[in-house]
């Protein structure tokens, strides 16, 4: 059963929520694994007043028993403690860089709110606890992904050169979710000037999942590719501009000498090795093995305290962008939610690759897939029919 998931809920309603279909039957989901994560992604130098309302906890209200997935849909709920909805005010002038304008135009409404409560990047909330479901479905199959910033606006990181493991552990000690210690200082006095600014801050966000089978997603069909999944799912994040898989922009200004990655020979039992991964281990529109790269550049928040011109659809006048409580940047929280966008994705290709109702059939599928594709580039043995090329 393909992999779907659908949220729901406005920024200030009682609550948002996830349903997610197609995980298999047999995965342990303990509430605290996907409350860490929930955490993870509250966290930020940047955030406004509402992180220090909310506390975000999932209630898993179907799909498990006894702790495990039944393989039945799941269902996330994430409670607002700021679930103020009825009380809030209209919000006639509509902010630039938000849903506001073409959101009113679509919808046929002077109140920006009817808009803004559902574009409002608290429904992350829910799609980060499906993410954490899809991280520990992923973690079953030796698949581990870490969501981190890479940069704010002109402070980049330098990332260090590391696996998974202890790039989320540098990522947890930082307080942009940034593996690089040295750029906290930088960063820090960015976001603090652009408050005093009464302005906001963008950056660029680097998920690395690592444990990748090769083979996941599709050359055959173009909606299936994996390399145009990624990057839907990245810009699907409310605020996402651009996208970028390995080199990304910069392979476009490289010779294909210098873009490529050179394949080397398997090691005993293994699969071809490559020197480097310049593709973000994706060639194709498949997974190759190496790790997955990607990028995805946030825009500054569009609330802003001191606003950019702007109209009011009730009066007419011309004005500013209507001003209210929000986050200077939340690129931090962005890292995790690409992080969870990210592992929904490769889980979604991963099961279809495997197929399986259960978890013990998907790793059993998975082992099976491993062993054929390993033969692949094994030293070839004499064969009196066919011929070592056509063997599967
Ligand atoms: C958001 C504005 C702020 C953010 C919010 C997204 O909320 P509020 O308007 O209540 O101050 O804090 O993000 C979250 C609530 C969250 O959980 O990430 C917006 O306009 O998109």
């Amino acid at each position: 059963m393909a992999l779907r998931l659908s949220t729901a809920g406005e920024s200030h309603g009682p609550a948002v929520a996830a349903v997610l279909e197609g995980v298999p039957a047999g995965l342990a989901v303990p509430a605290e694994a996907v409350d860490a994560f929930l955490a993870l992604r509250q966290r930020g130098h940047g955030r406004g007043g509402r992180m220090r309302i909310e506390r975000d906890r999932v209630e898993i209200l179907a799909g498990l028993r006894g702790g495990r997935t039944l393989g039945n849909p799941l269902v996330l709920l994430v409670r607002n403690r700021d679930a103020t909805l009825e009380r809030l005010p209209p919000v006639t002038r509509p902010r630039p860089g938000h849903a506001d304008l073409a959101g009113m135009l679509k919808m046929g409404t002077r109140d920006a709110r009817d808009v803004l409560e559902r574009a409002s990047a608290r429904s992350t909330a829910a799609l980060a606890a499906a993410g954490a479901v899809a991280s520990l479905l992923l973690r079953e199959c030796g698949i581990e992904a870490a969501g981190y910033c890479a940069s704010l606006g002109e402070v980049r990181a330098a990332v260090p050169d590391g696996d998974v493991a202890s790039l989320r552990a540098a990522r947890d000690a930082s307080p942009f979710l940034c593996p690089d210690a040295g750029a906290a200082a930088a960063m820090t006095a960015l976001v603090d000037g652009a408050r005093a600014a009464g302005d906001t801050v963008g950056g660029v966000v680097e998920v690395r999942v690592e444990g990748v089978p090769p083979g996941l997603g599709d050359f055959r069909v173009p909606e299936a590719r994996l390399d145009g999944r990624l990057a839907a799912a990245l810009m699907r994040i409310p605020a996402v501009k651009g996208v970028e898989i390995g080199l990304g922009f910069e392979a476009a200004r490289r010779p294909g000498s210098g873009a490529h990655d050179p394949i080397l020979p398997a090691r005993r039992g293994g699969f071809p090795r490559r020197s480097s991964n310049h593709a973000g281990g994706v060639e194709g529109g498949m997974s190759n093995g190496e790790p997955i790269l990607v990028r995805a550049a946030m825009k500054p928040l569009s609330t802003l305290r001191r606003p950019l011109p702007s109209v009011d659809a009730v009066t007419g006048a011309e004005g500013t962008g209507a001003t209210q409580r929000s986050d200077v940047c939340a690129v931090p929280a962005c890292a995790i939610v690409a992080e969870a966008a990210v592992a929904l994705e490769v889980a979604a290709a991963l099961l279809e690759k495997t197929g399986g109702d259960t978890m013990a059939e998907v790793k059993r599928n998975l082992g099976a897939y491993l062993r054929a594709a390993r033969r692949v580039f094994a030293a070839p043995r004499r064969s009196s029919s066919g011929g070592a090329a056509r063997r599967r």
